[in-house]
């Protein structure tokens, strides 16, 4: 049976005084990084979003300085994967129809998880400038960046998104980056390229305003009603496809962030 609102808040009140407890972790296990994983994705059970993986970084990762002026030594990576958030999110939310409702939800929430763990807070689709998540992504975890830009992951495919980067200036010890070859690698028909209605994929850049041109058109129902064809077309992973109005949802936080140039306002939600 479902828990009732009041035990659900109990639980969250719960994992929230535990996430202070691992902050004491941190600070007395330096060296022990998998606990402070699993307890970080414990915290965050109700929300579905996860631990994507860490990296230790290097100059040439272009993670940003500490709000102190020192080096980041830990980049831990928060998000989500098929249609856990969106679920925690519809419940959370039931009237998502105001723009940035997605955002108004998710940064409060991660900005009390990185205070809680003693960590710096990036969100990736704040910028301009925008933070290198995917190449950061492929340092954390096995992902691959697949013809259509977006990272491919072996088991969701292409239905993830990176919510926060969390920096931390200890050297944690990490649990080892699982090795895998992209799916890609092994796709022979490559799909995602054949099914896009506003031919949006080049070689290295996608045409976000080819694809907005479509989807806001009258032909572009397809895209805007269900989310992107060309995602959808791809056969990893369609286990972790997102429900259908999650795909409208992203889709219309697209078209919003393209017409107005890209601006932080509309950029989180997609
Ligand atoms: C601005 C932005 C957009 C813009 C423009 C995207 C663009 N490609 O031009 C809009 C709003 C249109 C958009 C749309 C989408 N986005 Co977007 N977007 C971003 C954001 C915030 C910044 C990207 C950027 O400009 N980086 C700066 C430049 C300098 O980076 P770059 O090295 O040039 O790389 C970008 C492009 O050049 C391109 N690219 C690079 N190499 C290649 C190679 C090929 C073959 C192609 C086609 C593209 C491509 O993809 C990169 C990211 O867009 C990132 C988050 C982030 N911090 O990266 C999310 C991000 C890339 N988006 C994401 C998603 C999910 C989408 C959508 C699928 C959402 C949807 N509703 O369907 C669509 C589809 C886009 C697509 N097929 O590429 C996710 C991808 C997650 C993943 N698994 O990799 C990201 C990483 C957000 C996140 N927080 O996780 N996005
Ligand atoms: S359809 Fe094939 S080539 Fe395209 S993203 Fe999926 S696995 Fe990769
Ligand atoms: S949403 Fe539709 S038009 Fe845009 S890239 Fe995907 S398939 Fe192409």
């Amino acid at each position: 049976m479902a828990p009732r609102p009041m035990q659900r808040s109990r639980q969250s009140r719960r994992r929230w005084a535990a996430v202070l407890d691992w902050r004491a972790l941190v600070v007395q296990f330096k060296s022990m990084t998998t606990p402070l994983l699993d307890a970080i994705t414990s915290s965050l059970d109700d929300t579905g979003l996860f631990c994507r993986g860490g990296f230790h970084p290097r100059p040439d990762d272009a993670v940003p300085r500490l709000p102190d002026g020192g080096d980041a030594g830990t980049v831990i990576l928060i998000g989500n994967a098929g249609g856990a958030m969106w679920r925690a999110f519809s419940e959370a939310v039931p009237d998502r129809s105001k723009p940035n409702s997605l955002d108004k939800w998710l940064d409060p929430l991660l900005e009390r998880l990185a205070r809680h763990v003693g960590a710096a807070l990036i969100l990736p689709n704040q910028g301009p400038e925008f933070p290198p998540v995917q190449d950061w992504a492929m340092r954390a975890e096995p992902v691959f960046r697949s013809p259509i830009g977006i990272m491919i992951h072996p088991d969701f495919g292409l239905w993830h998104v990176y919510r926060a980067a969390l920096l931390f200036a200890e050297r944690l010890t990490l649990p080892p980056r699982a090795n895998s070859a992209s799916p890609c690698d092994s796709c022979a028909g490559r799909p995602c390229l054949k099914v896009c209605p506003a031919d949006a994929f080049g070689l290295d850049r996608f045409n976000a305003q080819a694809c907005v041109g479509h989807v806001t058109s009258d032909a572009g129902g397809n895209c805007q009603d269900r989310g992107c064809l060309a995602r959808r077309a791809c056969p990893v992973g369609r286990d972790f496809a997102y429900p259908k109005d999650a795909g409208a949802f992203h889709m219309a936080a697209v078209a919003r962030a393209v017409r107005t140039g890209h601006g932080r306002a509309q950029e989180g939600e997609h």
